[in-house]
């Protein structure tokens, strides 16, 4: 962990990554003072403290100043045999130059760190050396998709984990020389005129496993590294880093609440196909699945601001979203079977809703049985037609 000394930087890289893996980084920087500089939250005091904001939920951004770098300094405390990094990337156009690096100045090569490539996804470097890839991976990193990352070293067994966006992309032995990661090195996050941006960088003295992996991507998590946390161990000034939306996909929308994932799809669908389609979306996550159940004043605000915090979310969508809620004996049903809790739900109606109203079609009168989140109210419950077509909400358990 941290000891007094350590601290962070915001620096002018002032020499650029020249294309090469075995070229060096030079030690030369502008340090911006005042209000940009990234801090240790627990070397300022507390008066300070108070302009400082956390790095949950918020990106660094090397997409606008690319020249920009992050240093950690004094991270790493004692010989680390293995350790496990985990961050969210996101890449806008094929480069080649390292993502971030730890290197000690004593020594010639960096000791580990990521190097992203122009094609296929970023990759690990090990320990004092070059890459050891030849075969990039089939997946596009240049999506302009968030993705989570998590890259397992141990250099006693010599082995090698990267997952990407909860799947395992290698498992293997590296050769090379073997050894402890040692302390006194710093990590330099950016500054190499490479455009990306990162979030979530958390440093673990252990292999994180395939589980806790699944955790930290889904829903977005940002992790709690024991080494290194992007949550508790720094505070910065808001010049550099920027609020965060990590969607893995650009046409949904996620959110968690109380355990449970929320997953928002603008695709237009009736009531009934979105059930269905809620129904078969847990199937590959071996989850039981099924339109989002808001029945917690709190589950209803995580969605309902969800969707109002995006404005692709809400352009995505004509008239509103499919929840799991519709009559049934006259009254009106959760997904899951409970009652609807008319004085939890009463100001989440829209105003005059429910109102039932019937509607003539094709010879057949059709009331108000199904229920949305109304665009046109601001996402307000309101009672309409199940044959109409809108996005919907799914939903399934997370482990927490
Ligand atoms: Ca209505």
């Amino acid at each position: 962990m941290f000891d007094f000394k350590s601290f962070i930087v915001v620096c002018m890289c002032l020499v650029l990554w020249r294309g090469a893996a075995t070229e060096e980084f030079e030690d030369e920087y502008v340090v911006i003072g005042g209000n940009n500089m990234l801090v240790n939250k627990r070397s300022v005091s507390e008066s300070e403290q108070k302009e400082i904001v956390n790095l949950e939920d918020k990106q660094l951004d090397f997409a606008e100043n690319p020249s920009s770098a992050v240093e950690i300094s004094s991270v790493i405390s004692e010989d680390l045999y293995s350790i496990a990094v985990c961050l969210w990337f996101r890449i806008d156009q094929p480069q080649f130059g390292p993502i971030w690096t730890y290197k000690r100045p004593e020594d010639e090569f960096i000791q580990f760190g990521l190097i992203s490539l122009t094609s296929g996804p970023p990759k690990p470097l090990n320990f004092n050396s070059l890459l050891s890839y030849d075969q990039p991976s089939s997946m596009d990193a240049y999506d302009q998709q968030w993705h989570h990352m998590c890259v397992n070293w141990d250099y006693t067994a010599g082995l090698l984990q990267i997952y990407i966006d909860g799947n395992k992309l290698e498992d293997k032995t590296f050769g090379g020389q073997n050894g402890p990661i040692s302390p006194g090195g710093t990590i330099r996050l950016g500054g190499t005129d490479l455009t990306f941006q990162l979030s979530g960088f958390n440093i673990y003295k252990e292999f994180v496993n395939e589980r806790t992996v699944a955790t930290l991507m889904t829903c977005y998590g940002i992790g709690d590294g024991d080494v290194f946390s992007w949550v508790t161990d720094v505070a910065v000034f808001p010049d550099l880093v920027k609020p965060v939306e990590l969607f893995l996909e650009n046409e949904i929308g996620a959110v968690c609440s109380e355990c449970m994932k929320y997953e928002i799809f603008p695709t237009a669908v009736d009531y009934d196909t979105a059930r269905e389609m809620c129904g078969n979306r847990g199937v590959q996550f071996n989850k039981t699945s099924t339109l989002a159940v808001l029945d917690t004043i709190s589950a209803y605000r995580t969605v309902r601001r969800a969707i109002l915090a995006d404005e692709e979310l809400g352009r995505g969508v004509k008239t509103g979203y499919w929840i799991g809620l519709a009559v049934h004996n006259n009254s009106f049903v959760w997904e899951d079977g409970t009652l609807l809790d008319a004085d939890l739900c009463r100001k989440q109606w829209a105003s005059g809703q429910p109102n039932n109203k019937t509607k003539l079609k094709n010879g057949v009168v059709y009331s108000q049985d199904c229920v949305q989140l109304w665009k046109k109210k601001s996402y307000k419950l309101d009672d309409t037609w199940c044959y109409q077509t809108k996005g919907f909400i799914c939903q399934y358990p997370i482990n927490c």
